[in-house]
């Protein structure tokens, strides 16, 4: 991967702040640039001090690189190094310090479950596209309330919580709007995509996601996980309904020309080599 980009976008999302511009060639740290001069930001509801937030550093100091009581502070990408008691992006400058719009100093984990059918035509065979030739490959996608992009309807790990449960129950949330129905129909709702769920689906990537949220000092990483519906009769079936922080919801063909949320799209690829589908 090349450096990140959506986190370094111009200005900071839910805010009037303006990066520091950082150009491709001083994103790593390792580039010496005394002039580096970035905005520090925090946005209100994160220094309001919700449940999902960690303190400011100073009256805080959590413990880096480690699982912190239940919350995980490790990174996927390795040991991250911190400067003056705040952690260092492992993808380079952002031209924003502090946490913006992210709860923890840090990675910040989340989940994105991959819900794939193939497209079908009436009589159920597989369409491919006119010019690879290839299986289209459909999945579950979401309009993020937050800034209008389509995405993967993946949201943050609980602190303690399995990965394998964050998949299903933002799955619930944002897809299935579990949230809003009551807990017979939760019920339901479980029993009907539990199926799916069990399995443990293909780990699609493990990693930084490069979003528009991320800092010099906080950044998002996840786990992404393919769940796949081959015959078409599983979770095909069920109804979709937008919830939480989607707006809407709908199965969306699977094709590099759709623009997607953060690295989304780099998600999809992966998916669509897996599963020899069109690109
Ligand atoms: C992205 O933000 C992740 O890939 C995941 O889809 C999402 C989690 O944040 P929320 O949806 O909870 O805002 O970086
Ligand atoms: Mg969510
Ligand atoms: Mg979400």
């Amino acid at each position: 991967a090349g450096p990140h980009i959506k986190a370094r976008c111009a200005l900071y999302p839910g805010s009037k702040i303006k990066r520091f511009l950082v150009p491709d060639d001083k994103v790593e740290w390792s580039q010496n640039w005394p002039q580096y001069n970035p905005v520090s930001y925090t946005d209100p509801s994160v220094e309001k001090k919700p449940v999902w937030a960690d303190p400011d550093i100073g009256s805080f100091s959590p413990k880096f690189n480690t699982v912190d009581g239940a919350v995980d502070r490790t990174s996927f990408e390795g040991s991250y190094k911190t400067e003056n008691g705040k952690p260092l992006n492992p993808r380079g400058r952002t031209g924003v310090t502090g946490r913006g719009l992210l709860g923890r100093w840090g990675p910040n984990h989340a989940a994105d479950p991959i819900v794939t059918r193939w497209k079908v035509d009436v009589t159920k065979e597989k369409i491919s596209h006119s010019v690879s030739k290839r299986p289209i490959l459909q999945f579950v996608s979401i309009k993020r309330k937050d800034c209008g992009e389509w995405a993967i309807p993946g949201g943050m790990v609980d602190p303690g919580e399995q990965v394998s449960l964050t998949l299903q129950r933002e799955f619930s949330e944002e897809a299935m709007n579990s949230l809003a129905v009551p807990a017979s129909e939760v019920a339901k709702i479980s029993e009907r995509i539990g199926e799916l769920f069990k399995s443990p689906g293909f780990q699609v990537y493990k990693g930084y996601v490069d979003d528009p949220r991320n800092t010099d000092n906080a950044w998002m990483e996840t786990v992404a996980v393919n769940l796949h519906d081959e015959s078409g009769n599983s979770v095909s079936e069920l109804s979709l309904q937008a919830g939480d922080d989607a707006a809407q919801v709908q199965w969306v063909d699977v094709d590099s020309s759709f623009p997607l949320y953060a690295s989304h799209a780099q998600f999809l690829e992966l998916v669509a080599k897996e599963r020899n589908a069109h690109w």
